[in-house]
């Protein structure tokens, strides 16, 4: 259980407000930047999750956890007026629990911080997804989130990770990795290299808007997996994860990094890449649930960016896997050798598939925004 034995994980857990005992404390999930474990008491009732946050990738934890706090107050405040059952509250916005001294995380001998959510009983996530239902359920969740936070001042919210999503940033990364080649991996990719080249320049698609001022800055969510929404036994969305990376965004980069998951009939890293296939389907599906909630506020130009964020994400996921890759493996976590060029092949071929069949998916995001006209 990385490098962490149950006796110190039940201690960690202890530094926070938690009701009753520590009973257990098991790894769970499959993110590839923190480490989570799931913590059950004597009391039964309420389940946790406790979380190291990884402090390399995440360098100010202040800022990360002043924009989660903001944000799910936010959240709770607007879904208490919206839906007016204060019941099901927690289970629909994440809940953090604050250590005894009263604070947002814990730190600590080995400068480690830890932080504690509410574990929501009875709900899973997908890394496939399996129906339109679920597919439907992500969109809805994850314009829903966009909606309620329209009316959150965006320059309260923190840019963590500046230029997360930003590709010129992440090609320079490339190049970088590239000219310094630590791990004498170069030699190993000239075609994904020259795949990534050939396609370079039509994937500023979205920044070349944004600087043309049409593209409205929003707080999104930007790390939209679909196993970043939690649903529940009958498939309805419960509640959406995972908000580190909550910042000033555009809208078509919650909607293409959504699209990179659920369209793929494969896993992020499948090693066979005839199985790396579209499911469109669901990619109506989460369009249809998207437009439901989000149609009250896109602008025109923010629909026709759609697209471009669907083809621009499974590309910069690649840039970024292959960069990792080529500087030896330091920011994802890799289950086996070559995982990162594995994870790049799987990602490159998505992009193959989308260009494949771009017409046809342009067709059905014009057809469900015509909907709400
Ligand atoms: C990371 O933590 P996790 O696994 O949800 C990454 C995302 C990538 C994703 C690829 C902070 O997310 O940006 O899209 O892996 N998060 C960060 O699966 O880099
Ligand atoms: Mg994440």
């Amino acid at each position: 259980m990385n490098d962490f034995n149950p006796e110190q994980l039940a201690t960690l857990a202890s530094e926070f407000e938690i009701e009753g005992r520590v009973v257990s404390v098991s790894a769970f999930g499959s993110g590839h930047i923190n480490d989570t474990f799931r913590v059950v008491t004597d009391e039964g009732a309420t389940h946790y999750l406790l979380q190291r946050v990884n402090h390399h990738v995440f360098k100010d934890i202040a800022a990360i956890m002043d924009n989660i706090q903001r944000v799910t107050n936010h959240l709770k405040t607007r879904y208490a007026i919206e839906f007016k059952d204060n019941d099901q509250i927690d289970r629909r916005v994440l809940t953090l629990i604050p250590t005894i001294g009263g604070e947002s995380c814990h730190r600590d001998e080995l400068n480690n911080f830890w932080r504690m959510f509410i574990l929501l009983e009875g709900t899973r996530s997908y890394d496939i997804v399996e129906t339109p239902q679920q597919a439907r359920e992500g969109g809805r969740a994850f314009g829903q989130f966009q909606r309620l936070l329209a009316d959150l001042d965006v320059g309260l919210i923190h840019e963590v990770l500046p230029d997360f999503h930003h590709i010129g940033n992440r090609l320079a990364q490339l190049n970088s990795a590239i000219r310094a080649n630590p791990a004498d991996r170069v030699k190993r990719v000239p075609e994904e290299l020259a795949f990534i080249k050939a396609r370079e320049r039509r994937m500023h698609a979205i920044l070349d808007l944004a600087a043309q001022g049409r593209l409205p800055i929003r707080i999104t969510h930007n790390d939209t997996k679909f196993n970043n929404v939690l649903l529940d036994a009958d498939d309805r969305a419960q509640c959406v994860i995972d908000l580190d990376t909550v910042m000033p965004g555009y809208v078509a980069y919650d909607f293409g990094d959504a699209i990179r998951t659920i369209i793929n009939c494969a896993a992020e890293d499948e090693a066979d890449l005839d199985k790396v296939r579209l499911n469109v389907p669901l990619f109506e599906a989460y369009a249809d649930g998207y437009f439901e909630e989000a149609h009250y506020f896109l602008t025109a130009d923010e629909v026709a960016s759609l697209m471009e964020g669907v083809l621009l994400f499974p590309y910069m996921q690649a840039v970024r896997f292959l960069t990792d890759f080529l500087e030896g493996d330091h920011y994802y976590k890799v289950h086996h050798a070559d995982h990162n060029l594995q994870r790049t092949r799987a990602q490159l071929k998505l992009v193959s598939e989308l260009e494949a069949r771009e017409p046809a998916l342009r067709a059905i995001v014009a057809r469900v925004a015509a909907g709400y006209q």
